[in-house]
């Protein structure tokens, strides 16, 4: 892109004025310029499961004459990609919650010495839920049952995941009912490939019941686990201050990265750069000192538990190298764009991979071992210090960042409702009740670069506090939220509608509320269900005045959490056109036959405004379905004090908020 080419690529200013200054350099909003969608495989239309095809399933009357050379209709090839994403997304969660129960593992066992038990209150928690005794024991002994017990969730053959029952019985019923009910993670996903291989299940409603399934094995299992064992590992999160955008990196300190999802080695880095010793080694290279960054997931997850500020979402892997201001740019898996290699050799970065499931040519690999995770972590932070004096004037240097507070843990959530004592969902329900706040957004997903980057999210977001819906947000989405400046109480005082305004100012919390990555997507299961135990709303997932919102998809873990969220019964709008808009039956499915069994569904919708829209009528609908105070802007029900001075006090002295 040349300085005159005054396209919008990114609603981030910093990340904008850094692509504009580059000029030469080639980003993912260049290539997705280059590479159109093949229309046909963007509509789902297109099948190349076996080597009589691939087969393109296009025409006037697709739907009804159309046939691959199988035999297989277009809802059967539009189904099974579906299942396929459904399926490569469960795995990725699933793979990452698997890695973190292992690391749990080796820590019972005293493997991995580095790590230890952080929240042994949690460690009690999930053991209590998985029927495991506690009391009395030793912590590592409870950590290793809860560890073996966890691993039985991706091996289990027949039977039901441990963490289905922490869902509403009624979501459980509905579950059961359509034969839904995931059994064993791997045995789910394997079934879904299997099932959609050429020659087998040739009927589009049942392969998108077994994505149903795999999907549900992901949010009730492999994201569910990582995220309490993450807790249990390193810390359940509560409100801590943090920074965003492309300005958090220093022009005078050694800059490190950590990017992608599972954070065992990041953890490791966080407490490498705080050590005296590696800090007098980067003032001996010229440095004032070790500053570290995250990006995407690895960076909600430090960011959550200690306060690292965040470089941004996807979209934003590319600028940050290009500001030629970072020395080690570390990743682990997931969303890793290759492309930051051939960025990063214009300039002085080195790439360090550390999963042997990534590796990219040209890139330095070291993979993690949990057993020295410390020492490797020392390795890469002496390669940055190294590599500073490397630096050269070359990159684009930007001052934009913004403060946020992160660190909404569902067990916070409750607990700044009431304090310690009383921490219950009872006064957000009364207030959904009275109006005070007209229903509740999960804002989730990526960023991508074929929109304006993040546009979408920062629309969305001013809208719906606009309108009094409190937002829980998750993955890139808080990251474009955070580097807008829009995770702060004040945004609540400048933007929000007045009842929201109100909740806000009573506990002192943003409007948007950043509840972490994107298998922290499993903590809006674990506090819709939490919501409907308490009573007044519905009486399960299903039916509640909540929505979910990916306005900027891209992975295949979106599309499997958007499907795992409508089987609990969130309605759930995805931004673009639909990948399976060719088939008019599989659209059906996701919408009509899912809403009528398990209350929730999947949407596609590319404009913006129709998405709000859309997203507030299903709130609407929910609150007239409940009987609910009907919602009007400034006007009030009767509902008890949030919260009680005593408490707010209680709450001060805890986060120092
Ligand atoms: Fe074509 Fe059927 Fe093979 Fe798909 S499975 S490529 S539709 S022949
Ligand atoms: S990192 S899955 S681009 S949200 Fe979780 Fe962001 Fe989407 Fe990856």
């Amino acid at each position: 892109m040349s300085k005159t080419d005054k396209k919008i690529r990114t609603a981030q200013p910093a990340a904008a004025e850094i692509i504009e200054n580059m000029i030469g350099i080639e980003t993912c909003f260049d290539r997705a310029d280059k590479m159109k969608p093949c229309p046909i495989g963007h509509e789902g239309a297109c099948c190349k499961n076996c080597y009589m095809g691939p087969c393109r399933l296009v025409g006037k009357n697709a739907e009804e004459e159309a046939r691959g050379v199988c035999g297989a209709t277009l809802p059967v090839v539009a189904a099974r990609y579906m299942a396929r994403m459904v399926a490569g997304g469960t795995a990725a969660h699933g793979d990452h919650g698997r890695d973190m129960v292992f690391t749990l593992l080796a820590v019972a066992e005293g493997h991995a010495k580095d790590f230890k038990v952080k929240d042994v209150k949690k460690l009690y928690r999930t053991a209590d839920i998985l029927a495991i005794e506690f009391e009395g024991r030793a912590v590592n002994d409870v950590a290793k049952d809860v560890a073996t017990k966890l691993l039985e969730d991706f091996s289990r053959q027949r039977g039901e995941m441990n963490f289905v029952k922490r869902a509403p019985k009624k979501t459980q019923e509905r579950w059961k009912k359509y034969g839904v009910m995931p059994r064993g993670l791997d045995r789910d996903t394997v079934e879904v490939v299997d099932r959609t291989t050429m020659g087998m299940d040739a009927d589009a409603d049942s392969i998108l019941s077994a994505a149903v399934r795999c999907a549900l094995a992901n949010g009730w299992g492999g994201s569910m686990i990582s995220t309490d064992v993450t807790d249990i590992l390193f810390g359940t999160p509560m409100p801590i201050k943090a920074e965003a955008s492309l300005g958090i990196f220093k022009e005078d300190e050694v800059n490190i990265v950590v990017h992608g999802h599972e954070p065992s080695l990041a953890e490791m880095i966080v407490e490498a750069v705080s050590e005296p010793e590696l800090i007098a080694y980067a003032q001996t290279k010229g440095a004032k000192g070790i500053n570290l960054g995250g990006m995407c997931c690895t960076a909600n997850e430090v960011l959550m538990r200690h306060g690292i500020a965040t470089a941004g979402g996807f979209t934003n892997q590319e600028p940050a190298i290009m500001t030629g201001l970072i020395d080690a740019f570390t990743v682990d898996v997931q969303c890793i764009i290759p492309a930051i290699v051939d960025v990063a050799k214009k300039f002085h970065t080195i790439v360090i991979t550390s999963s042997d499931k990534v590796k990219i040519p040209g890139a330095v690999h070291i993979p993690f071992d949990e057993h020295i995770a410390k020492e490797q972590a020392r390795k890469i932070v002496r390669m940055a210090i190294d590599n500073y004096p490397n630096r050269t004037k070359k990159g684009s240097h930007v001052t934009e960042k913004f403060p946020l507070i992160g660190g909404f843990s569902h067990e916070y959530i409750e607990y700044m409702q009431g304090g310690k004592w009383r921490g219950s969902f009872r006064p957000l329900n009364d207030a959904i009740m009275a109006g005070r706040v007209r229903g509740v957004v999960g804002l989730a997903g990526c960023d991508n670069p074929r929109w304006p980057s993040t546009s979408v999210h920062k629309f969305l977001a001013t809208e719906l506090i606009k309108n009094d819906v409190l937002i829980v947000s998750t993955g890139c989405s808080s990251a474009a939220c955070g580097g807008s400046g829009y995770l702060t109480p004040e945004m609540a005082l400048e933007n929000a509608g007045p009842g929201l305004r109100e909740v806000c100012e009573a506990i002192g919390i943003p409007p948007i509320l950043h509840l972490g990555a994107c298998v922290d997507n499993s903590r809006i299961l674990t506090i819709a269900s939490a919501m409907a135990a308490e009573g007044g709303l519905s009486d399960e997932i299903g039916g509640m005045p909540a929505v979910g919102i990916a306005p900027e998809f891209i992975t295949e873990k979106a599309i499997s959490i958007g499907v795992y969220f409508a089987a609990s019964g969130v309605p759930c709008i995805f931004g673009g056109e639909s990948p399976f808009k060719a088939s008019k039956e599989v659209t059906r499915i996701m919408t009509e036959v899912w809403f009528e069994r398990f209350k929730g569904a999947l949407h596609f919708e590319p404009d913006p405004e129709k998405m709000l829209a859309m997203a507030l009528d299903y709130i609407d609908k929910a609150r007239e379905n409940l009987k609910l105070k009907k919602y009007e802007p400034g006007k009030f029900g009767t509902e008890k004090v949030l919260m009680d001075m005593a408490a707010r006090r209680e709450i001060k002295a805890h986060t120092g908020l």
